[in-house]
């Protein structure tokens, strides 16, 4: 039963939610949504998975709540010793539609979109766009209603890039600028996309792209972003890039480790050898 794997205290209202497989067996989870649900069904969640994102979470919801007050957030959280699902919990009090799902341990920035994926398909009131975006301050919230307003044209995948004209970096060191180069020559190269930014995190999905591939996607980290460009792709989705404003985060420190990027770097090969 999942239920007997959260906290109950903290599950309000919500009618019925499917634990993702991904996080059974780890440890206990918990889930909660504001109990100021409203009648109407969100137009669009705005996705932040997040490991110790104390210094940036707070703002970056209110931001979020004031450009788009009628938007569902869901943070994924991985047990931050910081106390980012704290501060969003808080929150919570304030503003209608936050849900906090926090796993037990870092499971990787792959597995924590996917399970995000699977909470809000197993909400009665699926929003029609999900928005993926990181939440250290490098995806500037104001790109959300470009990013909308494109995928309601009739894209179900909208990358936010900063590899296309209009598109501009701030604050990164060369070597960083580097290795985001490499990995996305790579990505194209090896996995055949015609994508000049696979591995931006800022994202618009429609559902139903998030729903026809949600079973195939199997990543555990970073290389998430490039195995939904590669399926969008390939499944003949019409995708869209848009040029965003991509800043280096101002405070924390970046998730992404030498372990993870080797991960990244082995599905690349994978991929190319199927
Ligand atoms: N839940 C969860 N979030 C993660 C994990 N790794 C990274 N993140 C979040 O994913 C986003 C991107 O990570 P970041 O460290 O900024 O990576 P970078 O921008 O590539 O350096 C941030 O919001 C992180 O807090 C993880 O293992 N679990
Ligand atoms: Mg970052």
């Amino acid at each position: 039963m999942w239920s007997s794997l959260f906290d109950k205290d903290s599950v309000t209202k919500v009618e019925q939610i499917t634990l993702p497989q991904s996080v059974v067996g780890q440890g206990p989870c918990t889930i909660s949504l504001t109990d100021r649900i409203p009648v109407k069904r969100p137009t669009a969640a705005i996705m932040l998975p997040t490991y110790c994102e104390a210094d940036n979470i707070v703002n970056l919801i209110r931001e979020i709540k004031q450009l788009k007050p009628d938007s569902l957030i869901i943070v994924i959280d991985d047990s931050s010793h910081d106390g980012t699902a704290e501060s969003a919990h808080r929150l919570q009090e304030e503003y209608d539609n936050i849900m906090v799902f926090t796993r037990p341990t870092k499971l990787g920035l792959g597995t924590a979109i996917t399970d995000g994926f699977k909470i809000l398909l197993s909400l009665k009131n699926t929003p029609d766009y999900i928005i993926t975006m990181d939440a250290d301050y490098s995806h500037d919230p104001h790109a959300i209603p470009r990013l909308l307003e494109t995928a309601e044209k009739g894209y179900d995948l909208v990358i936010g890039s900063r590899y296309i004209k209009g598109s501009k970096i701030i604050g990164w060191h060369i070597l960083r600028w580097l290795i985001s180069r490499i990995a996305n020559f790579i990505a194209s190269a090896m996995v055949g996309l015609k994508i000049r930014d696979c591995t931006s995190g800022f994202r618009c999905y429609s559902k139903s792209y998030v729903k026809s591939v949600i079973g195939t996607l199997h990543s555990q980290t970073y290389e998430i972003q490039i195995e939904t460009v590669k399926q969008a792709w390939t499944g003949g989705f019409k995708v869209k890039e848009i040029p965003i404003k991509f800043e280096n985060r101002k405070k924390g420190k970046s998730k992404l480790t030498k372990a993870e990027f080797k991960g990244f770097l082995s599905y690349v090969i994978k991929t190319k050898m199927e």
